[in-house]
């Protein structure tokens, strides 16, 4: 439902008119604005703007707005710096779409909160000069009296991420609990109908993280082939209401620059196919090593305005130094990151840990970062980090606790039946169709199953 912004009462908006109308006599900027609330819920609600500058080209921009009623605040914003004060909000472009040149677009979106009503901003201007826009309003039926039951994704929507937290369409923090692939260049008899449904009915999971290798016979040798079986998979967990993490797994060589041409391939196909989703999560880079902080940061600047220009609202994973340890494994420790943090918003950093291998010192880590990065453990084992070993369960029982106690989403390595520890299943199960009677279940299958298949109690208001 669009209906006309009265944007155009203003003296201001004249000279965004001029402009329009022929070369202005200096470098005024005429622009356009498109505000959509994509969704609403009590007390809050998710506005996309995009705003087209159609003027002189510019190298820098501020878009500023006007909140029509005093109890509206912007929550978090992507895509542009935001600020507020009183009811003036200002958007200042970030790196990469500080640069505009005349008829293109800056897609920008915040979560916002709202106490008496919710009416669609005024006012926009970009560089001072007014706007014309259109507004589209809210769906009608806002989702005030959310089922409490439902798929993880029917409860939770899009996600983004708040403060240090994941958080769901009602702005509340949730810890997502599932299951990785092993790889699907090797295991992909482990990914049909049977074994998905079983992730999604028995386990109860709330994810499933797909772990597409670019080595090892993996996406380099056919990228068209392995989008098309990602996508595939994203499909199969949207049709379960399980999120999907699409995990570009690097993993030797460490450093994720190597594969930066081919991210760059990947993610703009796979976030322009997947934008409408709301069950996609990207994670650019699974497990950097023998490679500094700063280049990890450099491939990551690289990468998510790739996938930001597709898919704007999806919350991106950046691997960290040190296998994603957050450099513990290499020496150092989170400060790397806290004190020069991926300049982009909406986005977490990997910390992944293999129980048998990984104690105190980096769940120490972990307790730590948690008070000040957002942290999702998006792959981890119960054995040694060999994928291999005996469960060790004592760590194993430590580091989940932990992992709820802080509220951080995981996903264990592996559902599979690859013969190695860390698979959830006996070898030979994938062969058959039958994933869960009894005694398809390894230890780690079972501990984890154990874990995973409780209920998630996702706030709902
Ligand atoms: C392991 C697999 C194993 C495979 C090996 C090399 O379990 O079957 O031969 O990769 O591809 C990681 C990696 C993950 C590893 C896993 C266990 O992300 O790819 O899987 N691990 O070694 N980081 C720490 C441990």
């Amino acid at each position: 439902m669009k209906r006309l912004l009265a944007l155009l009462a203003t003296g201001a908006s004249v000279v965004g008119l001029t402009a329009l109308a022929g070369p202005p006599a200096q470098a005024a900027a005429g622009c356009s604005v498109e505000y959509t609330v994509t969704s609403q819920w009590s007390g809050g609600f998710q506005a996309g703007v995009k705003v087209t500058n159609l003027g002189d080209p510019v190298s820098g921009w501020t878009l500023g707005f006007t909140m029509p009623d005093a109890g509206q605040k912007v929550v978090q914003g992507w895509n542009a710096t935001w600020s507020q004060s009183g009811s003036a909000v200002t958007a200042d472009g970030v790196d990469w779409n500080r640069t505009l040149s005349t008829g293109a677009s800056a897609d920008l979106g915040f979560v916002g909160s709202f106490t008496g009503s919710n009416p669609a901003p005024a006012s926009f201007a970009l560089n001072g000069v007014t706007c014309t826009g259109s507004v589209t309003d809210p769906p009608t039926d806002p989702p005030t009296d959310p089922p409490a039951t439902g798929t993880p994704v029917a409860v939770n929507g899009q996600l983004h991420v708040c403060g240090v937290h994941l958080c769901n369409q009602y702005d509340r923090p949730v810890q997502l609990r599932g299951m990785s692939t092993h790889g699907i260049q090797w295991f992909g008899q482990c990914y049909g109908d049977e074994a998905l449904d079983a992730l999604a009915d028995d386990w109860k999971s709330d994810l499933l993280r797909i772990a597409m290798y670019v080595q090892e016979d993996g996406y380099e040798t056919d990228p068209a082939g392995f989008t098309g079986r990602v996508n595939a998979l994203v499909d199969e967990a949207e049709a379960r209401g399980m999120y999907a993490v699409i995990d570009f797994h690097t993993l030797t060589p460490g450093d994720p620059n190597y594969n930066l041409d081919r991210a760059k391939t990947f993610f703009a196909s796979v976030a322009a196919r997947n934008a409408d989703k709301n069950n996609v999560i990207y994670e650019i880079a699974n497990e950097p090593n023998g490679v500094s902080w700063a280049a990890v940061k450099n491939y990551a600047e690289q990468v998510i305005p790739v996938i930001r220009a597709a898919d704007p609202d999806a919350v991106v994973i950046v691997g960290t130094r040190g296998w994603s340890s957050l450099g513990v494994s290499d020496g150092s420790n989170e400060s790397e990151v806290v004190d020069n943090p991926v300049n982009a918003t909406n986005i977490m950093y990997a910390f992944h840990f293999y129980a048998a291998s990984h104690k105190d010192a980096y769940r120490s880590t972990v307790s730590r970062a948690a008070a000040k990065l957002p942290l999702f453990v998006s792959e981890f084992g119960t054995v040694s980090a060999t994928g291999g070993g005996a469960v060790d369960r004592a760590s194993s029982t430590a580091w989940l606790d932990l992992l709820d106690q802080l509220k951080i989403g995981y996903a264990n390595w592996t559902y599979s039946d690859a013969d190695e520890g860390s698979a959830a299943f006996r070898p030979g199960t994938c062969n058959g169709t039958d994933y869960s009677g009894s005694g398809v279940l390894t230890e780690s299958g079972a501990l984890l199953k154990s874990r995973i298949s409780t209920p998630d109690n996702f706030p709902t208001s």
